[in-house]
């Protein structure tokens, strides 16, 4: 059964709707509100003044300069307790302001990103006293550059196959430690590193490995990074290798607690991939912006191309989903504001919207500036390029997916495991049976239902008290038909985290919708109203596709055409041969 613990999505698995986890929707603090406001206003001014986006994107460098007048601002130190330095915001604000950084340039809002959203964010959530103390305070300054070293040459998704070792000196005071971390941000202006590595822990007298998380402050003998590497998009970001062999650290340098490192990592992670979306959204509204300027300047056929039905389409969806995504974004941030214990599937569901409404954004941008936005003259293409990577670093959506599937389906997996337990048991079984069963019957009668949205949206409220039950009824004959073999059975999930992912997003637009109804009347909000509409008669259709293709599917002549290509090696035909 869902528990208090279970986050909003989580419980969803169950079939439960747990409204006053998203209604009413989250409105910042005025005094959060007043600040951003100040710090995005100054963020403006800055940009015109000092950002060179084309000329950083062609050099493949932006000055260092830029990193310290950011600091001089108060841009690397955002969630940094005012008493350590910083400004002090809740991640809410944290968010907003990194939105409006992505909008001024990708590669600088990737190295403040990679600083503060996951660099040093080990010590925010899981740093003693004395940890914050010895560090926040030139972190905040920017006097420290933070990276966050995960990834090695042989592990990217599988986070846990780490093969950088940490070995504790026979004095018990220091740890060794030896290996490689690959593609990490800010490797070559980094002077704070969080490291995560492989050490010994006796588990139940039992000898294991386990990760566990350093801090590495530079210069430190046995530390060397790789040169810059080439990239697609966020060119001016620094990007590198980082060599570590023999470096001596501390105990005292431990976070989180020998073995914890893991917990650690998917901690910093869940925040990190909000502060991505975040971004997301603000290089959106860049792109929306452009569109609509040459949606009504350019004539063609004696019309404003912006007159056209196709053109339309395109703005009206581009708003429409640049909506959804900032609806979930600020949703989630309000999880973690407001204390709850677990968001890493609202956090995980958000990166995989957003960036991707991102990509579809950009790309239309240029369709609808046509062969202008090809070229170089235009920021457009960099725009498309710098956006690329989002669906790629902090967790590859494909991960993600996995992720959101199989961590929704642990709670409605241990349930029935029990179940099972309960029945080979019937007399100490008899009360966990009945009650499952009862409220099996009536959730299967009657389903959740939504009291909290506005009446206006009533019949969406609708779709979703549907589309939950279903949710529930789907993963219990999936469990059952696959067991733990649902770890394997990747079609599966994938369609399980698109039905999530578009739950979500139409659970966060119902809440905010209802919330700007209730505040400023129906008549106000037409447009938000369309927005929300539209919104949901899209995600509708390919959630009841999804649910329709769990059972009748071509999953298999799928896994067939991509065994075969396996074999061959290439596309294997050409209308020229035989
Ligand atoms: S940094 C590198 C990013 N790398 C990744 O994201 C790695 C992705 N891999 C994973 O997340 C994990 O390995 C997965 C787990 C999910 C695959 N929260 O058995 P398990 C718990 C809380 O499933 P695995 C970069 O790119 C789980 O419940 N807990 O583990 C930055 C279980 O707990 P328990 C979690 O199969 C680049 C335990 O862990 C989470 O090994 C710079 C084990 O789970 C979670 N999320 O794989 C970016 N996940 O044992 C700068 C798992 O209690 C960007 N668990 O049941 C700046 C932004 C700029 C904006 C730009 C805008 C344009």
């Amino acid at each position: 059964m869902a528990t208090p613990e279970n986050s909003f999505l989580k419980s969803l698995f169950f079939g439960q709707i747990r409204e006053d986890y998203i209604f009413p929707y989250p409105k910042p603090k005025a005094e959060t509100a007043e600040t951003v406001g100040m710090i995005t206003d100054t963020i403006d001014k800055f940009g015109k003044d000092i950002v060179k986006s084309a000329v950083w994107d062609e050099l493949a460098a932006m000055p260092i300069e830029v990193v310290e007048q950011m600091a001089a601002m108060g841009l690397t130190g955002i969630g940094v307790p005012e008493e350590l330095g910083g400004l002090g915001l809740p991640q809410t604000g944290y968010a907003r302001v990194m939105q409006q950084i992505a909008s001024l340039d990708g590669s600088l809002a990737v190295t403040l990103g990679a600083h503060q959203s996951i660099g040093y964010k080990s010590l925010l959530l899981f740093g003693t006293d004395e940890q914050k103390k010895r560090f926040l305070p030139r972190l905040a300054s920017g006097e420290l550059i933070a990276a966050f070293c995960l990834t090695e040459p042989s592990s990217g998704s599988d986070a846990a196959s780490i093969q950088t070792r940490a070995e504790l000196s026979p004095d018990g005071k220091h740890y060794i430690i030896t290996g490689n971390k690959l593609w990490i941000t800010n490797g070559e202006i980094a002077k704070f590193l969080t490291v995560f590595a492989k050490t010994e822990v006796v588990e139940n007298g039992e000898k294991k490995d386990k990760v566990t998380c350093f801090v590495i402050e530079l210069p430190s003998e046995g530390v060397s990074h790789g040169a810059r590497e080439h990239k697609l998009g966020i060119r001016a970001s620094w990007t590198n290798a980082i060599h570590l062999d023999k470096v001596k650290v501390p105990v005292e340098n431990i976070i989180g607690g020998v073995g914890y490192g893991f917990k650690v990592a998917m901690g910093i992670l869940n925040h990190g991939r909000l502060g991505l979306a975040a971004g997301c959204v603000g290089v959106a509204k860049n792109a929306i912006k452009a569109s609509i300027e040459h949606a009504n300047e350019r004539e063609q056929f004696k019309k404003k191309i912006g007159e056209f039905g196709m053109i339309k389409e395109k703005v009206a969806r581009m708003v429409m989903n640049n909506y959804v995504a900032e609806s979930m974004v600020y949703m989630t941030t309000h999880f973690i504001d407001r204390g709850d214990m677990d968001y890493s599937m609202e956090s995980a569901a958000a990166k995989v919207f957003c960036s991707e409404m991102l990509w579809e954004t950009v790309d239309e941008n240029i369709q609808i500036w046509g062969g202008n936005g090809y070229m170089k003259e235009y920021p457009y293409e960099r725009w498309l390029r710098d956006a690329r990577i989002n669906r790629i670093f902090e967790g590859t959506n494909e991960i993600l997916r996995a992720f959101v599937a199989l961590s929704g389906m642990q709670g409605p997996g241990q349930e029935l495991a029990g179940l099972a337990k309960a029945i080979q048991h019937p007399l100490k079984g008899l009360g966990v049976v009945t009650e499952f069963a009862t409220r099996k019957v009536k959730q299967n009668v009657f389903g959740e239902t939504i009291s909290k949205a506005h009446p206006r949206m009533k019949k969406l409220a609708g779709f979703l008290e549907e589309h939950t039950l279903e949710l529930s009824q789907e993963v219990v004959t999936l469990l059952r038909r696959h067991g733990k073999e649902i770890h394997l059975k990747q079609f599966a999930q994938k369609r399980i985290a698109d039905i999530v992912i578009d739950l979500y997003a139409m659970y966060c637009t119902l809440s905010r919708v209802t919330a700007s109804i209730e505040e400023k009347g129906e008549a106000a909000c037409e447009m938000e109203i369309a927005i929300a509409e539209s919104f949901f008669m899209k995600a509708n259709r390919r959630v009841r596709g999804n649910f329709k293709a769990m059972s009748r599917n071509e999953d298999e002549l799928m896994k067939l055409i991509a065994d075969k290509s396996y074999e061959l090696g290439s596309y294997p035909y050409d209308v020229f041969k035989a």
